[in-house]
């Protein structure tokens, strides 16, 4: 080989490299690092995974629910079916998004595709959507889309890069493989080209919208994603909206925040998390079932109770990211009762502590066994989630302690600075069941 085919072949490596990651030389907008900051500020979201899967609630708490085609290894054409019961007549926006705002939660992220290929909404790219093949015949993400603009809640739109429904998905990945019955007369770069259709179908259509939530990925980490052209696609038709992906990885170019799947930011309890670092000032958030099941899933009654979703928010907080709660419809259209009470709950504490919540950034301590930190407009606020002893060592602080009093009543807290840091007093009667807060001035 001459040294100019080397060169052109080292260009071509880098700019394939380039093409497989990243949107090169992203700068974010105004508009973008706005929406980043209100994002930042939100903390609170629901999280909606809604398809054609609902109908055949799973088994166990294991989450088969979303995943039944794959798991249970249901061919497409059998699967297509699903759609001709799909009618849930009793879906009510206007329901859903004021019980939302009941709950304190600032934007909801839905899912307009997930792994079973199918679309929620209006689709030309595809017949496959709720529109031409439900008895329904709806666009449920329009009516959805419409009523959050009503009621002021952003929204965000789930899109599952992998697809157990489309032929051109080939080379087929980790899942959805030869049981469904898909011909291998196939061309991934059709695929790539179809995703890109939808997702302009999404953007253009719908209006404003709040951030891509990208799934899947991780189906075939070693495919050419042509990331580069999806991301510059999505800036450039809407210059504020922000992507995060589910690929467990660092961050690439062109992403505006960071998302961890069931784990606290920094943690890897499900395994999944590949993140080596986290970069400071970009926007993390925190997804979590309230059950083990993300679509709705019949015999999963192995529901978190809303103390425990508190605590996890009140941790993701302390570590500044954002907590995205899930919910999976019914196929009726209404959202299981179970998860409206236990929402309406973490309303409930939010209207009583939110301000120790909403707008907050991590505090000066890292959250630990005990508790959390957050901060605003220079108010400290300690949450002590777990008492194993009547004093507690939370760490160190930059600054000389001046005070500390209880949240709730405003009477003092005892405390002592010592040279292993602060050590705050928490006596019985004043402990909380969820979150006892103490807020330091300094
Ligand atoms: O939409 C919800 C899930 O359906 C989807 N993401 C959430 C938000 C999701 N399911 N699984 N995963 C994400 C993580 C992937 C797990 C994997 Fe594996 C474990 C990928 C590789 C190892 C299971 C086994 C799938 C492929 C092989």
């Amino acid at each position: 080989m001459n040294t100019k085919k080397i060169i052109a072949g080292i260009i071509f490596a880098i700019f394939l490299s380039n093409s497989l990651t990243a949107q090169t030389d992203y700068k974010p907008t105004e508009k973008n690092l706005q929406n980043r900051e209100w994002f930042k500020n939100a903390k609170f979201g629901l999280f909606i995974h809604w398809g054609m899967y609902c109908q055949l609630a799973g088994g166990g708490d294991k989450g088969i629910a979303e995943w039944i085609m794959n798991d249970k290894k249901i061919p497409v054409v059998e699967y297509e079916k699903l759609a001709t019961f799909f009618n849930p007549t009793q879906f009510n926006p206007a329901d859903w998004v004021s019980m939302v705002k009941k709950a304190g939660i600032k934007y909801i992220t839905i899912t307009t595709k997930h792994h079973e290929g199918f679309a929620m909404y209006d689709s030309k790219a595809s017949d496959y959507n709720v529109v031409k093949k439900t008895p329904y015949g709806k666009d449920i993400i329009k009516l959805l889309k419409d009523e959050c603009d009503k009621q002021g809640i952003k929204l965000f739109f789930y899109y599952s890069q992998l697809d157990w429904h489309n032929t051109d998905y080939f080379p087929r990945g980790r899942t959805g493989q030869d049981f469904t019955g898909r011909s291998e007369n196939a061309d991934w770069n059709k695929y790539i080209d179809y995703m890109n259709v939808q997702l302009n179908e999404l953007l253009t259509n719908y209006g404003e919208v709040g951030g891509i939530w990208f799934d899947g990925m991780w189906d075939k980490p070693n495919a050419n994603w042509r990331l580069g052209e999806t991301y510059s696609l999505i800036h450039r038709i809407q210059n504020g909206t922000l992507i995060g992906s589910n690929h467990h990885m660092s961050l690439n170019e062109g992403e505006d925040f960071l998302m961890f799947e069931r784990d606290l930011p920094g943690e890897n309890k499900m395994g999944f998390n590949q993140t080596s670092s986290i970069p400071e000032n970009v926007p993390l958030e925190m997804c979590e079932t309230m059950n083990g099941s993300w679509g709705y899933n019949i015999v999963d009654n192995n529901y978190k109770s809303s103390s425990e979703l508190i605590q996890t928010m009140v941790k993701a907080s302390g570590f500044g990211a954002n907590f995205l709660l899930n919910t999976g419809p019914m196929p009726n259209g209404k959202i299981q009762p179970e998860n409206v009470d236990t929402l309406l709950k973490m309303g409930k504490w939010l209207e009583k502590y939110g301000e120790t919540i909403y707008g907050t950034t991590k505090g000066p301590i890292k959250p630990a066994y005990w508790g959390a930190t957050t901060q605003k407009n220079g108010n400290v606020w300690v949450h002590i989630l777990n008492v194993k002893d009547e004093n507690i060592l939370i760490g160190k602080l930059s600054k000389k302690l001046k005070s500390a009093r209880f949240f709730d009543d405003h009477s003092n807290t005892k405390f002592k600075e010592t040279e292993f840091g602060v050590i705050l007093n928490i006596p019985k009667e004043k402990r909380k069941p969820v979150d006892t807060i103490i807020e330091l001035e300094m």
